[in-house]
């Protein structure tokens, strides 16, 4: 048993398209989606703004909420609640050049409005966070943008967000690069920084993907203590990345699972969940895998996860202290690989 709930995004599952090789396995109904994410074990699904609207940017204002009770419908039959809604900023022609802070104003002026549409569709799905995976909010050429004004236009369209909707609450997930070169907002840190900036930082927080922190050069687990320690955990895109490579999602634990271990216990320790956050799992299936088993990197990820649950709560906190207090910290890094090992 967890004392967690997991949410997990529709892109989870998906047709195995690379940056070199087209899809491999057909697409699934969200409809299927949700129930079978339901069986695994997960009570909360997690949005793009066009995964619960597809055809959003042809439609109006009005048309685009209508969409989303029919998706609200679909998550209420199934007994599953919505986590966020984060607006898809990278894939449309007007996004090249970023979202919030793109050189064009009318392309600026774009992404507001599918941040505002993304406040929407939450209010519809019954959902109060949106998070902002700031794709292109960078540069690949460094000379292309003023780096300053880069920073300040996210602190505006964040505001513009928090003042549109006055329930709403922003988490920004970081991540250095990829597809983005320099990123604005490569870190938690960076996070805290731009929310305290905006005209309600109490309404600003973070999400720590696991893979985004490695890609950072940093361990996960300090990255989710960091912003545990301002109360501004609001969300965890928990998965695995094996060194600095291209964005991996692979499944939890799979490469360091003493970091993975670290990540859990910090959760538990801090309590994290108890104002209602979910542990997101944001891992996605080999391009190898046939879509029979299309889900099981999701089973995989939750399974470990538990499992570390359950090592933490076995964690002999008296022997830590001993170790500490003689500091002798290489028996304690011994008892820590021979706990994770032991049956
Ligand atoms: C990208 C990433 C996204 C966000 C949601 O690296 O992690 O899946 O989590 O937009
Ligand atoms: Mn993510």
């Amino acid at each position: 048993m967890s004392q967690f709930r997991f949410s997990v995004g529709p892109w989870n599952v998906h047709e195995g398209r690379d940056a070199f090789g087209p899809e491999v396995r057909p697409s699934i109904a969200f409809a299927e989606k949700v129930k079978k994410f339901k069986a695994i074990g997960f009570s909360a699904v997690q949005f793009h703004d066009d995964d619960a609207v597809p055809k959003m940017n042809e439609m109006t204002d009005a048309q685009i909420r209508a969409a989303a009770r029919d998706v609200r419908k679909i998550l209420d039959d199934n007994g599953m609640a919505a986590e966020f809604v984060a607006p898809r900023l990278w894939e449309d022609p007007r996004t090249i050049d970023g979202g919030f802070t793109a050189n064009d104003p009318k392309e600026r002026d774009f992404a507001i409005w599918r941040g505002l549409r993304s406040v929407d569709i939450a209010n519809e799905l019954g959902a109060d966070k949106i998070v902002l995976w700031l794709a292109r909010e960078g540069t690949l050429c460094f000379e292309s943008k003023n780096p300053v004004e880069g920073v300040n236009r996210l602190v505006e369209a964040i505001n513009r967000i928090l003042e549109y909707d006055k329930k709403i609450r922003v988490l920004i997930e970081s991540k250095p690069n990829e597809p983005i070169d320099r990123s604005f907002c490569p870190t938690l840190g960076h996070v805290m920084a731009i929310g305290y900036r905006t005209v309600d930082p109490n309404r600003v927080g973070g999400l720590l993907e696991s893979a985004h922190a490695i890609l950072a050069g940093l361990d996960p687990a300090m990255e989710i203590a960091f912003a545990l320690s301002f109360g501004k955990l609001w969300s965890v895109h928990l998965n695995d990345q094996n060194g600095l490579k291209y964005d991996q999602d692979k499944t939890f634990g799979v490469e360091n699972l003493r970091q993975a271990f670290n990540e859990v216990r910090v959760l538990i320790e801090n309590n994290y969940g108890s104002k209602g956050e979910y542990v997101g799992l944001d891992v996605k299936a080999m391009r190898t895998q046939k879509l029979a088993e299309s889900y099981q990197h999701l089973r995989n990820s939750l399974q470990i996860f538990k499992m570390l649950e359950e090592k933490a709560r076995k964690f002999d906190y008296a022997f830590q202290a001993k170790c500490i207090a003689e500091r002798n910290y290489e028996v304690l890094e011994m008892y820590v690989l021979e706990h994770l090992m032991k049956a």
